[in-house]
């Protein structure tokens, strides 16, 4: 648990091993509130290596949950453009498996750009954490990285432009307990460097998310058990331009205030 901008505390002395163990509790912030924080070494974040913030959660992804995913997606198939302009509209959202816990990258660990893709970018997204019975518990920041020419070939193709090796970056920690009010106030910002230049910047609001958080987690939890809880990306707000694709070794930097800031380098996979 993060003590400061500087200190994490260690929280296996008091029996907290888990993210499961604070979040299957009936009120997980008032756990972490109720520790004595004096009691608890307290380890330097500069000496620590974070694991991405899941343990056995599988890793879900809304789509087209904003007029600027809508657009993009239109603009990048033919045929199946029509799908994207019906879902933004529809009362059930798009909602797609994007990865097991064990795949999902940590902050400052490479994510990954297809070896047969040529249009390759990342997508910036708030995560809600939700715990068995499908509580919003938290959230971080995600990165749906994906391939567009590989979606936009065909809508059928989604699940090889979405899930391959280091396609999903989950991190840097969990914030625990937000209101949704708070967090929908919240931007989120893109910065990507190529060398040392900024190869491409852009920023949103979590507010022009056309969803409710709730309707989200619902729809996802609909006919399906989650033991373990699960994680769920909420859709990218922005799109680079067309003429815009990663390379090998790009820095991706997304920003969300609150939270924090979840940076990677970028690798051919
Ligand atoms: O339907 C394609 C994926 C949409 C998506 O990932 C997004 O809007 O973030
Ligand atoms: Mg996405």
């Amino acid at each position: 648990m993060a003590l400061d901008e500087t200190h994490i505390l260690d929280l296996t002395p008091v029996g907290i091993s888990s993210l499961s163990s604070v979040f299957e509790a009936a009120d997980p912030l008032a756990v972490l509130s109720g520790i004595d924080r004096k009691s608890l070494p307290q380890l330097p974040i500069s000496g620590v290596k974070f694991h991405a913030p899941v343990e056995r959660q599988e890793v879900w992804a809304a789509g087209v949950t904003y007029l600027r995913s809508k657009t993009a997606r239109m603009e990048e198939s033919d045929f199946s453009a029509t799908a994207y302009d019906r879902v933004y509209d529809a009362a059930r959202p798009e909602i797609f498996f994007k990865a097991v816990a064990d795949k999902v990258v940590a902050v400052d660990e490479p994510v990954g750009i297809r070896s047969d893709a040529r249009w390759s970018v990342p997508e910036p997204e708030l995560a809600l954490v939700l715990n068995s019975r499908g509580a919003i518990v938290g959230c971080t920041i995600g990165n749906d990285m994906s391939s567009r020419d590989i979606e936009g070939e065909n809508l059928l193709y989604l699940p090889q432009a979405k899930i391959y090796d280091r396609s999903c970056a989950l991190g840097p920690w969990i914030l625990v307990g937000p209101s949704e009010g708070e967090v929908r106030a919240a931007a989120v910002r893109i910065s990507i460097w190529r060398n040392r230049d900024r190869a491409f910047t852009g920023e949103t609001s979590v507010g022009n998310i056309r969803r409710s958080f709730r309707d989200l987690a619902d729809y996802l939890f609909r006919s399906q058990r989650f033991p373990h809880g699960a994680v769920l990306l909420t859709g990218t707000g922005i799109v680079p331009p067309d003429s815009f694709t990663l390379q090998d070794q790009d820095v991706i930097e997304i920003e969300i205030p609150p939270i924090g800031i979840l940076r990677n380098p970028v690798t051919v996979v």
